[in-house]
């Protein structure tokens, strides 16, 4: 397994867990001591008592630089460069570190969320390197080396359960590729594996991602709309989705995360000019903390005004979404930063319980203090509900008293 992330780790886990013998390769020293102690890196329902398991039974162990296997699976990240183009540099890296280890009958297989053809590439990267061995040219061919795609569908928070239960797409570069990834994942995965070609699968991971930000900016735009118009939009949707054909998502203060908010840019890469509504949800999406932080420095100069003093602003967590320690590509992280950067002269709290320290974007500023909740809920004007972690949708009613709310997540109605 090449990478020990929130994808190649549980992967890594749960193929120990049924019987095969597992190297999980990390460039990160950390990583490697920190799984070969049985422990976890990542803080993920079920994972530890996985991990701890695999490593104490010997079937998966931890190490710097790849070894020799039968079978390669590539779990490593796929962010964007400027401009949103795709970065394969991680996956570029990943066929450097296999490349001298392959060898006639193995099998490599891509799990990163990649776009379209990129697989087709890491068999041109690998063939560059081993020319003494021969790669998949197109669906005939009978290579020494078979290579397939198979997108990781998990969700964060559930993933050890999903990576057994969801249906897995298996595409390969010819159909014997996709048929020796298939035999693999059924050895773990109780949904259906279901084989197609790699491009095809490839396709398939960025829409899953694409459909799902498309329809989480529908429900965004309606929080505006309602803005406007003064309707409470989560009564709307909530009477909206009584028809039977009507399924709208909730707003948010936006999109996070390291794939909806990453994965529709891969595909208006690919296509650009008629990719014309995935761009404008991430647009859509992207934009929603901007109106956030306008709202609530609007909300904070007329408390100032009326109160005739200083306020105290409490911003409710930094996650990109509820009960995860994750903060990549959050909109809770982006707009704490942003009111923090435009120094109000308010007092700014952050209660995130699942961080010890303010993260090292936010420790700059001098003005802000990571506190606990109940320090929060007692000295704050304005509470900025962001992240609807448990223990703040179930605090008690009555603290929000005499307390101006911005509930970007609908959790307090
Ligand atoms: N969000 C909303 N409103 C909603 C649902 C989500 O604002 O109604 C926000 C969340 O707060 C978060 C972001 O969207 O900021 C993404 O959260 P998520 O729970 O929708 O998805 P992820 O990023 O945790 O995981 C997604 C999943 N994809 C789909 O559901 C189609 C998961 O199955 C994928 O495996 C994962 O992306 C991935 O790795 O690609």
């Amino acid at each position: 397994m090449i990478g020990l992330g929130y994808i190649g780790l549980p992967t890594a886990a749960v193929l120990a867990s049924v019987g095969h013998d597992v190297i999980g390769v990390d460039v990160n020293p950390n990583v490697v001591q920190i799984v070969n102690r049985g422990e976890v890196h990542i803080v993920e329902p079920d994972l530890d008592g996985l991990v701890r398991g695999a490593v104490l039974s010997g079937r998966l162990r931890a190490v710097h630089a790849a070894e020799p296997a039968d079978t390669f699976i590539i779990a490593v990240p796929t962010p964007f460069k400027n401009g949103h183009q795709p970065d394969l540099a991680y996956v570029e890296e990943a066929a450097r570190t296999i490349a001298p280890h392959l060898k006639s009958g193995n099998l490599i297989i891509l799990e990163s969320t990649s776009p379209v053809g990129t697989t087709e590439k890491l068999a041109g990267w690998l063939a560059a390197v081993r020319p003494d061995l021969t790669f998949p040219t197109g669906p005939q061919s009978k290579p020494d080396i078979n290579l397939a795609y198979c997108p990781e569908r998990v969700l964060p928070g559930s993933i050890v359960s999903e990576l057994v239960k969801n249906d897995r797409v298996l595409g390969g570069l010819t159909q014997r590729c996709a048929e020796r990834a298939r035999h693999l994942y059924e050895s773990f995965v109780r949904g259906k594996c279901i084989e197609t070609d790699a491009r095809t699968a490839e396709m398939t991971k960025l829409t899953e991602n694409a459909f799902r930000d498309v329809n989480i900016a529908f429900a965004n735009e309606l929080s505006l709309i309602c803005d406007e118009l003064d309707i409470d939009v989560w009564e709307l949707i909530a009477l909206a989705n009584r028809h039977p054909r009507v399924q709208i998502l909730n707003p948010g203060p936006g999109v996070g995360g390291h794939c909806i908010a990453v994965d529709p840019w891969f595909i208006v890469d690919s296509a650009p000019d008629v990719s014309r509504l995935i761009r404008t949800a991430r647009e859509v999406n992207d934009s929603k903390p901007a109106w956030v932080i306008a709202k609530t420095v609007e909300t904070a100069d007329a408390a100032r005004q009326l109160l005739g003093r200083d306020i105290v602003v409490a911003c409710l967590g930094l996650a990109f979404k509820a009960n995860i320690d994750d903060l990549r590509e959050s909109p809770a992280l982006e707009i704490v930063e942003r009111l923090a950067r435009q120094q109000t002269g308010n007092r700014l709290l952050v209660v995130e319980p699942y961080v010890d320290e303010l993260p090292l974007a936010l420790a700059a500023h001098a003005h802000l203090e990571l506190v606990d909740l109940d320090v929060a809920l007692s000295a704050a004007d304005i509470l900025v509900l962001l992240v609807d972690h448990v223990q703040f949708v179930s605090i008690d009613r009555g603290a929000l008293k005499n307390k101006v709310v911005i509930d970007t997540r609908g959790a307090w109605r």
